[in-house]
């Protein structure tokens, strides 16, 4: 192929021979766009592509997924299991069938010395469902374990917590296609051209037409906000205190949709009495935006016609997560946005699968969403599995960061990590390190062998990864999706799947509990226990699934029978009217009082650290920091530093600085840009044992997720750069 001049010295692109495409879904981020990998005539995968068929990517790949084929023989995966007694022996490889009995007797040793609850299961949003419902069988009806969750309690908790406390059930009202109804946008927190490139090519497309106000509510001037009609740099935290002043504005001047409240919600009057205290005026001192701009975006929101909110982790991840997820929500039932088209509040989800854990995985719960608490759906999942019903806990345990907690407090012995690292991922991470070298026995079943919560594991479980396996993903928008098996593990490793019924075999000693080995009639198990719940996938099956791209749930075996093809776009989980899941069908509005609960900076730490992501990256780099297409855009720690607070303290762009907090420090190279205001630093939390070296992470009371984006630091300056230089290599590798 050629591009650019024709005729003198071409740009010449390599024919990569590509003799099959075969079709998966992306494993990064939850846009959950379609690709295929090309497979060369060795069968080797040489190439990634977009479906052109595909409603949500239209043909189109982000960084990530364009070279996400790389990832198949990239360095540091896990070929052979291995074990060791102790953390800090050598280890040793060893062989499937000995590592698992290994492991199946310590889980039970600890959970006869300690009780059954002392062994600790952590899951995460990264594999597949049938993968999530199988690991959620085996740990709910055979190991019994309460102390069961996933890495989503860093990432989505606030978004789950705050939809079931607004609408009486989680689940993310609209979809991608409202961007192209909606006369509104409000993003909370969410920096889209990095995290969910695809989505915000849908959004930018949708608004190029359209031309609706973006109005963009983050701290840091992310790309998102460079493209804002307005721009709403807010002070760390205090989002609940601008939404308090929108619906104080919203209420005081009657711009409300009275007959939606009054069909479809309660506590209206409640919630006015809350507002009532956040006048703009007051609201400004809190939150930092002047009191004529809260005017002037309330007014823009409840004047429109269909408004739409979006959020991410600035909302998520803080002390008020639960309550700015809650916030949204009220501003969206207070103008009848919701089940409208362009009228929704649509939590845009973080990892590829983080909807599938949240409906399958048993994590809080049991599967699709029934719940531990309810004595039905209790006795129904018993009966499904074949279990005794009273083995079944009759409330959730503890959420991931109380599981922490506990190990420190010797009251949890033994811990499965199962595609997560909490010692790159939690906040605190010495805190984090001290508590599992307390472990008695640590289980890491990850595809890298290199990952930092590695380091203090006794057994080593080397896995498949993305499309090394088969089975099913659900994205942002409610879209189940199909990955097909394109490569095979390597070496010795395996599929988590297989992973997971070789360990139920092991305590399934009397073959009561039925565990196929099939992803594709396992999601025929789960079709069948969806019928008539929220989550109804039962019109659905894997060659379905890859003939359209993907099926938005619900999809039901009636709208099957019924030939109705599945929705492209457009499926929105509530109507206009009276469907939500609280007993009168009615949502809550929720008043919301704001306490300052934050460590804000003082004179010893005077400045913010904020943390959060880059395109090129995902998360800890186990994945993007071995594929040379993604690492080489920035290979080296870094932290954005307004040039004004650069000047001040005499530090020239390049060179290395410290950063310190209450906790630890980290040595980051100074990159000067306006895209943070003076008094903070924004620091991509990729890079090995740095950022999470100073969060302190305090918790959101009903979801437990940590705050990461709002800590204090301090800067000081380094006079050995040589010397920082080595140390920040040493965040660089693995
Ligand atoms: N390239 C890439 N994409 C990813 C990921 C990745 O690692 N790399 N990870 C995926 C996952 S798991 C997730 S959860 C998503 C995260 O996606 P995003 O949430 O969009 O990404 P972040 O960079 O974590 O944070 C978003 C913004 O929150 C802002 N913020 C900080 N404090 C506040 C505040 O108090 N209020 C408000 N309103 N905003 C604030 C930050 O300045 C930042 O710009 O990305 C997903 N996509
Ligand atoms: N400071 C700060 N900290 C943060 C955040 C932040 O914004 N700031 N964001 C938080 C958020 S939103 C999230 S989601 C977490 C993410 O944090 P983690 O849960 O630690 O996420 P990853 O680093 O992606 O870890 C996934 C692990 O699973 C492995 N893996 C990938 N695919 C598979 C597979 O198919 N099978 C198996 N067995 N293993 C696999 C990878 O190699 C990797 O080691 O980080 C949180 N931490
Ligand atoms: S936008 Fe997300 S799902 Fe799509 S290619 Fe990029 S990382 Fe993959
Ligand atoms: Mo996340």
């Amino acid at each position: 192929m050629l591009f650019g001049r024709t005729s003198k010295n071409p740009i010449k692109i390599a024919d990569k021979a590509v003799v099959e495409w075969k079709y998966a879904t992306c494993g990064y981020c939850s846009t959950g766009c379609s690709i295929e990998v090309g497979l060369n005539n060795a069968g080797k995968a040489v190439s990634s592509r977009g479906v052109a068929d595909a409603d949500v990517n239209r043909g189109k790949l982000c960084l990530k997924g364009i070279f996400e084929h790389e990832l198949f023989d990239s360095a540091g995966r896990g070929k052979v299991p291995k074990y060791r007694k102790h953390w800090h022996d050598e280890w040793k490889t060893s062989d499937w069938d000995s590592t698992l009995d290994t492991t199946h007797d310590e889980i039970r040793r600890i959970q006869q010395t300690y009780g059954r609850d002392a062994f600790a299961i952590i899951s995460t949003g990264q594999l597949l469902t049938e993968e999530f419902y199988t690991l959620g069988k085996l740990t709910r009806g055979l190991i019994g374990t309460n102390n069961y969750d996933g890495n989503t309690t860093l990432c989505m908790a606030s978004a789950v917590s705050g939809y079931k406390r607004s609408f009486g059930s989680d689940g993310p009202p609209g979809c991608y296609e409202d961007f192209e109804h909606t006369d509104c946008l409000i993003a909370w927190g969410s920096n889209l051209p990095e995290q969910h490139p695809i989505i915000y090519w849908r959004m930018k497309e949708a608004q190029e037409k359209r031309g609706f106000p973006l109005i963009v509510v983050d701290p840091r001037v992310t790309m998102l906000a460079q493209f804002a009609d307005i721009h709403l740099p807010i002070t760390p935290g205090t989002d609940v205190v601008l939404q308090n002043s929108m619906m104080y504005v919203i209420l005081d001047e009657g711009l409300q949709d009275t007959r939606y409240i009054e069909a479809n919600t309660n506590g209206l009057e409640e919630l006015r009495a809350e507002v009532s205290h956040y006048d703009p005026t007051t609201a400004a001192k809190i939150c930092g935006i002047d009191e004529d701009t809260i005017r002037s975006v309330a007014r823009l929101y409840a004047n429109a016609e269909a408004a739409m909110q979006i959020w991410t982790m600035g909302i998520n991840q803080s002390t008020h997560g639960s309550d700015g997820v809650v916030g949204i929500n009220n501003l969206s039932l207070l103008c009848g946005n919701i089940g409208k088209p362009g009228g929704t509040s649509l939590s845009i989800t973080g990892q590829c699968n983080a909807m599938g854990t949240r409906e399958w995985s048993s994590c809080s719960g049991l599967p699709n969403y029934r719940q531990l608490e309810n004595a039905q759906d209790r006795k129904d999942i018993s009966e499904f599995w074949n279990i005794d019903e009273d083995f079944l806990p009759q409330k959730r345990g503890m959420f991931q960061t109380d599981i922490y907690h506990a190990i420190e407090a010797g009251l949890i012995k033994g811990l499965w990590l199962i595609a997560t690292n909490p010692l790159s991922s939690l906040p605190n991470s010495e805190r984090v390190r001290r508590a599992m070298q307390k472990l008695e026995f640590c289980v890491v079943q990850d595809c890298y062998e290199d990952t930092e919560s590695a380091q203090y594991a006794n057994v080593f479980l080397p896995a498949g990864t993305w499309a090394e396996k088969e089975g099913v993903m659900t994205n942002t928008e409610r879209r189940i999706n199909l990955i097909n098996p394109i490569a095979t593990p390597p070496g010795d490793a395996k599929a988590d799947l297989w992973v997971f019924n070789q360990m139920a075999k092991r305590f399934n000693t009397d073959g009561k509990v039925s565990f196929p080995d099939k992803a594709a009639d396992i999601f025929l198990e789960m079709a069948s226990i969806s019928k008539g719940r929220l989550a109804d996938i039962s019109g659905m099956s894997h060659a379905l699934l890859e003939q359209h791209r993907g099926i938005q749930w619900p999809y039901t075996e009636q709208q099957l029978n019924d030939k109705q093809p599945p929705p492209q776009g457009g499926k929105r989980l509530y109507t206009e009217d009276g469907t939500f899941r609280y007993a009168d069908g009615r949502a809550k509005l929720i008043p919301l009082p704001f306490i300052d609960n934050n460590e804000v900076p003082d004179e010893k730490f005077p400045i913010w650290l904020n943390t959060g992501r880059l395109i090129e990256h995902w998360h800890g780099r186990t994945k993007t920091g071995k594929i040379g297409n993604n690492n080489k855009y920035s290979p080296i720690p870094f932290v954005e530093i307004n040039p004004d607070l650069a000047a001040e303290l005499g530090i020239q762009r390049g060179e290395y600085i410290r950063l310190v907090s209450r906790r630890s420090d980290a040595v980051v190279m100074a990159t000067p840009t306006h895209r943070v205001p003076k008094n903070m630093v924004f620091l991509p939390f990729h890079f090995h044992d740095c950022a999470n070296r100073l969060t302190l992470g305090l918790l959101d009371p009903h979801s437990r997720q940590p705050a990461f984006k709002q800590s204090a630091i301090r800067i000081e300056s380094l006079a050995d750069q040589k010397a920082a230089a080595r140390l920040s290599m040493e965040m660089r590798s693995f």
